[in-house]
């Protein structure tokens, strides 16, 4: 394949310098840092490289903080990796501050050394050490030998990438560098393979798995959040549906551009999903919300793209036997893809069928119109358990959130009475008209322990009319356990907006919670409403 499209590749010299117009100091640094395809990626990913370096020296990386990030990439992990990393993280905190400053200047000098035109290769060469180190402790080799990958939240691992976008720029004149025009292309269609085979996997496929995946992105931003909600809200019980769409996408994009079918439409399709990886489950890598340690895949994907493109042929259309080969190649790959996906979803179904059947019922509610109308009928109350004359009673989510490992959930139950007791008076707190019972629990997201200590202020708006505004009680229930909670009373049918304003818990902490919660945080849900 490579003899035949030789022809059709169009090498880039290193030395076309000859650009640079005028002597205006842009047009210099142009010539300097862009003066072909190859340079101006080598020097984009300088560019990344010192933003890496830059994120490493924050405060947060000197504290603990660093060591359980890198500890939570052990667990779960097969031994010999998960002992590996804890190695690594327990060397690293024996002395932090000075393996951490160690580990900027690593990143910082490798940047360096790609926009200096003399350390180029140095450089490179001193980063696919560095990133085999990142990928095996920082990232757990992208969770790959875990059931955690998901391409949406930036597997295979960043440092990967790093590492492959070094080799295609290696200034040796060969187009494709180190990899040559074969080796990127089989490469590239082996990363998507991997993609598309984890888009298949049960917890990137379940229903609700690409909702999850976008609600626990990392934000930041308010108008991240607000997008990254809107996308959470469009996924919601459609996780199956997008993980089958995106695996056949995946494996279609990977071969065609090894095949050289339509490469270019191809890469340019890879940039856009990327960038939609990047944005709904990367958060951008986090990097706008603190302890980033990178700014994750997507954007080294789309760097990859860009440093293939030049290797692809353009416009020039193949003949036709080899469309149809490669066409049916990539559908029959995606034949297999649902296939095997739909076998996956099956098992899936059957495993988490049992679970509903609790008194609680399945919160098929969300952030969003789609959640169905809220109805408190008396007739939907199962049997359940009694204790005392008390009921279980159902409930439903109106949505859940993570906050920095604090799962968020929202939830109602039929209006109650409740006692406000100060040690000394007692108060009882009558339903009266109350629409519902808003219950608000916090909780670790990994052990679902409880979080008590905080404060929890709820706001619901119609129409961007506050309809109600209070605080929530903490509160204990003998079925719900500890929550906040309060009545509240709606004026009528409608959609509404329910924004909880959480303040840090007020406590003494163990110092795995040392550095989350420290800033009051807003979430909000929308739910429709109405009295029966
Ligand atoms: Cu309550």
């Amino acid at each position: 394949m490579s003899a035949s499209t030789a022809s059709d590749v169009r090498p880039m010299e290193e030395g076309q310098s000859g650009r640079a117009r005028g002597g205006t100091v842009l047009a210099r640094a142009h010539a300097y840092f862009a003066s072909d395809h190859r340079r101006a990626i080598q020097s984009a990913l300088g560019v990344i490289w010192l933003l890496d370096g830059g994120l490493q020296l924050q405060s947060f990386m000197y504290s603990g903080g660093f060591v359980r990030f890198l500890l939570a990439n052990a667990s779960g992990q097969p031994g010999w990796l998960a002992s590996s990393i804890e190695w690594g993280a327990h060397t690293a905190q024996h002395n932090l501050a000075v393996w951490n400053t160690l580990f900027a200047l690593t990143q910082l000098a490798i940047g360096f050394g790609l926009l200096y035109r003399p350390t180029v290769k140095l450089a490179l060469g001193g980063s696919f050490a560095w990133v085999l180190v990142v990928w095996w402790v920082g990232e757990g080799f992208g969770m790959l030998f875990m059931n955690m990958a998901n391409p949406l939240t930036g597997a295979p691992g960043a440092a990967l990438l790093y590492a492959i976008v070094g080799m295609l720029v290696w200034p040796n004149g060969q187009p494709g560098g180190l990899l040559g025009v074969r080796g990127a292309k089989l490469t590239w269609a082996a990363l998507w393979l991997v993609m598309a085979w984890l888009w298949l996997m049960g917890p990137n496929s379940s229903a609700n798995a690409t909702h999850d995946a976008i609600n626990a992105a990392p934000s930041g931003m308010s108008w991240l959040s607000t997008v990254q909600d809107w996308a959470a809200e469009g996924a919601q019980g459609n996780g199956l549906v997008i993980a089958l769409l995106l695996a056949a996408v995946s494996a279609v994009l990977g071969i065609a551009v090894a095949i050289d079918w339509r490469p270019r439409q191809f890469l340019v399709l890879a940039i856009v999903l990327n960038l939609l990886y990047w944005v709904l489950g990367q958060g951008f890598g986090g990097i706008f919300e603190g302890g980033a340690t990178d700014p994750n895949a997507g954007l080294l994907f789309v760097l990859l793209a860009l440093a293939l493109y030049p290797l692809t042929p353009a416009g020039r259309p193949r003949p036709r036997g080899a469309a149809r080969r490669a066409s049916l190649a990539a559908g029959a790959l995606a034949a297999i893809a649902l296939l095997a996906g739909c076998a996956k979803a099956d098992k899936q179904a059957s495993m988490s069928a049992p679970a509903m059947s609790t008194s609680i019922t399945t919160p098929s509610a969300g952030t969003g119109s789609a959640a169905p109308t809220m109805n408190m009928s008396a007739s939907s109350s199962p049997g359940g358990v009694t204790a005392n004359g008390v009921k279980p009673v159902p409930v439903q989510v109106l949505g859940t959130a993570d906050w920095q490992g604090m799962k968020i959930t929202a939830q109602v139950m039929t209006p109650v009475p409740f006692v406000v007791y100060d040690g000394t008076s007692k108060q009882v707190v009558k339903p009266g008209k109350a629409s519902f019972h808003l219950m608000v629990m916090l909780n670790d997201a990994d052990t679902g322990v409880p979080i008590p200590y905080a404060t929890v202020w709820a706001t619901i708006t119609k129409n961007g009319k506050v309809v109600f505004d209070e605080r929530q009680w903490p509160m204990i229930a003998r079925y719900m356990g500890p929550h906040y909670g309060n009545d509240v009373t709606l004026p009528g049918p409608g959609t509404y907006k329910l924004s909880l304003l959480i303040s840090p818990p007020v406590s003494a902490r163990h110092v795995e919670y040392a550095n989350v919660w420290l800033k009051p945080h807003q979430v909000s849900f929308t739910f429709p409403w109405k009295p029966t």
